[in-house]
């Protein structure tokens, strides 16, 4: 049977680390067998290619740059990671996947959609997730509690109004495509965040039983 592939996604510290661990205890609970991942990353190589893009430098990486780099790093982690655990009947937890493409690269830099979507077919073939959680916030609270965390990665140094076109990316997606996305408001406490990520999951977890 092929497992389940889960992506979470959201501007900066809207809170996918704090809940990737708590989906993490859901799924033992359930006794699923399950492997958390994340992007750009997920692989030896594509973390190299993560230190590449998130690592602040003198040389400005042009957006093209950018976006292949991306999709370098998930052709390989899809490769090497996402592809097998589904197919050896694995769930797979990704922090971030092509929904942070289209938000990122497509809302925030203005690259062509039709350009994010041909590289998707390239490197994913009919591979999509199967559920995906969007974790909403105000931009502004996103980047107080990012800073709070940790000094500011390359994306981190941009300015307030890229990652408002980077929300409404991933707001936009959201309508697009309503059967696969979940949208959270993730300004609320964590554990009125983690009561509906919960009930996103359990009414997934019906549903799965009932196509299986
Ligand atoms: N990127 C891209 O451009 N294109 C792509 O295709 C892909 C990625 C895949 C790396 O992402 C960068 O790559 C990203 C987009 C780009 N931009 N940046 N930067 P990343 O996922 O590694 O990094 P991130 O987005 O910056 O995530 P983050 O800063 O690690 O935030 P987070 O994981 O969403 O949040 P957190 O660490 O769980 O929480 C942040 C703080 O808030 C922490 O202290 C928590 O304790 C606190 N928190 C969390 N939830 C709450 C609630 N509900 N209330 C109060 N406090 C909370």
């Amino acid at each position: 049977m092929h497992g389940k592939f889960i992506t979470i996604e959201g501007t900066e510290g809207v809170g996918k680390t704090t809940n990737i661990e708590f989906i993490q205890g859901w799924l033992l609970e359930h006794d699923i067998d399950f492997v958390a991942t994340r992007e750009p990353g997920g692989t030896p190589l594509a973390e190299q290619i993560r230190q590449l893009l998130l690592t602040p430098g003198n040389e400005k990486i042009c957006d093209s740059a950018e976006l292949l780099l991306m999709f370098a790093g998930r052709a390989q982690h899809l490769n090497q990671v996402i592809e097998p655990s589904l197919g050896a009947g694995k769930w797979v937890i990704c922090d971030r996947f092509t929904d942070a493409t289209y938000a990122y690269q497509g809302a925030g830099r203005g690259m062509d959609s039709s350009l994010i979507k041909h590289l998707e077919h390239l490197v994913q073939g009919a591979l999509r997730p199967d559920l995906t959680l969007i974790l909403d916030i105000p931009v502004e609270i996103g980047l107080k509690r990012a800073s709070d965390r940790s000094a500011p990665d390359r994306f981190e140094q941009e300015q307030v109004e890229f990652f408002e076109r980077v929300r409404q990316g991933y707001l936009d997606t959201a309508k697009e495509d309503p059967q696969r996305c979940a949208v959270i408001d993730a300004s609320q406490s964590l554990e009125k965040v983690q009561l509906d990520i919960k009930s996103v999951l359990e009414a997934f977890l019906v549903k799965t039983k009932v196509v299986a």
